[in-house]
């Protein structure tokens, strides 16, 4: 792996052999696809650009830092010749996530974080693939998923792993887009696999028509600032009043966009114990959660993305949902007893979410 030690030589005409493995290998980490592709970024860079100069990213500045190494490998891992995507489903077995969306009273997690945080699943695996590679065929690696700044979806449209679909995410045949991403930067001058072509999206807006704040600008065009992920996970601040009814019972991130993609019906259930659901995360009562202390959500979080918003986030979240429920005095005593300890920030939404249980008392 790169550690900045000159790049093992190798043999460019066992490069093909090579790829040929790649997919075998991939497989046996748990990836479902490999794709291959070169550094061009093509028009994305330009659609960063413009997604920035409209404010779309909110307060992601970290969007904003790294700019440039989005659509540039090369600053990244210097020499860089290949951009190796993969892809990995995370849906569990037997999920049912429209009943808990239709249920006032329970509570909707994003499915991909309803286990082990993907980061801790994917990463050490691409490290283990990179690796056999090195081994294999010299050159010099680096894996990454998400952490590192790169136009992730990008890179797997044009590495043949899936198109980009309308609400912006990487969309597969087999797979619908319940899957994650991940990368190895190589410098090694690997097969480039055909990139995936067309719009199978076609007509087909179901997705921007489904949006529960109404986040899409138009086709592939979302802002950030009013897509309920961004305000349950990456919103540290009160979330605004307008968007707070239509949040429902979503307390991390949102799935709708995804739920109602037709493709949706051939994403296969992943066999991967890590993304179990945990705690009944996919299934939990709003009022159960809503209870615990900072203890409990610490132990019950460890080593999830539940964890990117904070405790402050989390109750913050649970608020605005106990107040989209059904009236009931045991959340206005839940809501009540937590004013005393909750921030400025969170009894705001706590008082908010007071006054719309009052307004539905009987
Ligand atoms: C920032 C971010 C977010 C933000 C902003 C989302 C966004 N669309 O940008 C928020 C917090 C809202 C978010 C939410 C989610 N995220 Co997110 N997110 C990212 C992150 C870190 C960067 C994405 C990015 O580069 N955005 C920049 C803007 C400009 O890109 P864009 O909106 O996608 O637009 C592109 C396309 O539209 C494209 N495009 C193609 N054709 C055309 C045509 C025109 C005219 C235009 C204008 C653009 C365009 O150009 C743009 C640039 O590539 C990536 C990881 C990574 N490093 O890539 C994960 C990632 C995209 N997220 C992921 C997931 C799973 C989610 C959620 C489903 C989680 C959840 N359930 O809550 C939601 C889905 C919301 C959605 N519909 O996008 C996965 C997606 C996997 C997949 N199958 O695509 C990723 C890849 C993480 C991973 N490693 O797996 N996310």
């Amino acid at each position: 792996m790169s550690d900045g030690a000159p790049s093992a030589p190798f043999d460019a005409s066992a490069l093909p052999a090579l790829r040929q493995r790649l997919d075998g290998w991939a497989r046996e980490l748990g990836f479902e696809a490999l794709g291959v592709t070169d550094v061009d970024a093509g028009p994305h860079r330009d659609y960063l650009a413009q997604w920035l100069a409209q404010g779309h990213h909110g307060s992601m500045l970290w969007m904003e830092r790294h700019e440039a190494l989005r659509s540039d490998p090369t600053g990244l891992l210097p020499g860089t010749l290949r951009v190796i995507s993969v892809r990995m489903n995370y849906r569990p077995r037997d999920d049912d996530p429209e009943t808990v969306l239709a249920d006032p009273r329970k509570a909707y997690i994003a499915r991909y974080a309803l286990g082990r945080d993907y980061h801790k699943v994917l990463r050490p695996r691409l490290a283990r693939l990179a690796e056999r590679i090195e081994r294999e065929a010299g050159g010099q690696h680096r894996a990454l998923t998400d952490s590192a700044p790169l136009l992730e979806k990008a890179y797997g449209e044009k590495a043949g792993l899936g198109w980009i679909g309308k609400n912006t995410l990487l969309l597969n045949r087999e797979a619908g887009s319940w899957f994650l991403l991940g990368e190895i930067l190589s410098t090694l001058p690997l097969p480039i696999d055909d990139p995936s072509t067309g719009d199978p999206c076609g007509t087909c807006s179901r997705c921007l028509s489904a949006c529960p704040t109404d986040a899409f600008r138009g086709p592939r065009q979302l802002d950030a600032r009013r897509c309920l992920a961004y305000q349950t996970i990456e919103n540290k601040g009160p979330i605004p009043e307008a968007l707070r009814r239509p949040l429902g019972n979503r307390i991390f991130g949102c799935d709708d966009c995804q739920l109602v993609c037709p493709f949706t019906k051939f994403s296969r259930p992943t066999e991967e114990r890590d993304f179990a659901p945990r705690n009944d995360f996919d299934r939990g009562e709003l009022l159960d959660f809503f209870r615990w202390d900072e203890a409990t959500w610490s132990a019950r979080t460890a080593g999830s993305p539940l964890r990117r918003p904070g405790f402050e986030g989390w109750q913050r979240n649970l608020a605005v949902a106990l107040g989209n429920a059904p009236f009931d005095p045991a959340i206005v005593a839940a809501l009540e007893e937590r004013l005393e300890t909750a921030s400025p920030m969170v009894r705001e939404h706590l008082t908010w979410a007071l006054a719309e249980q009052a307004a539905k008392a009987p």
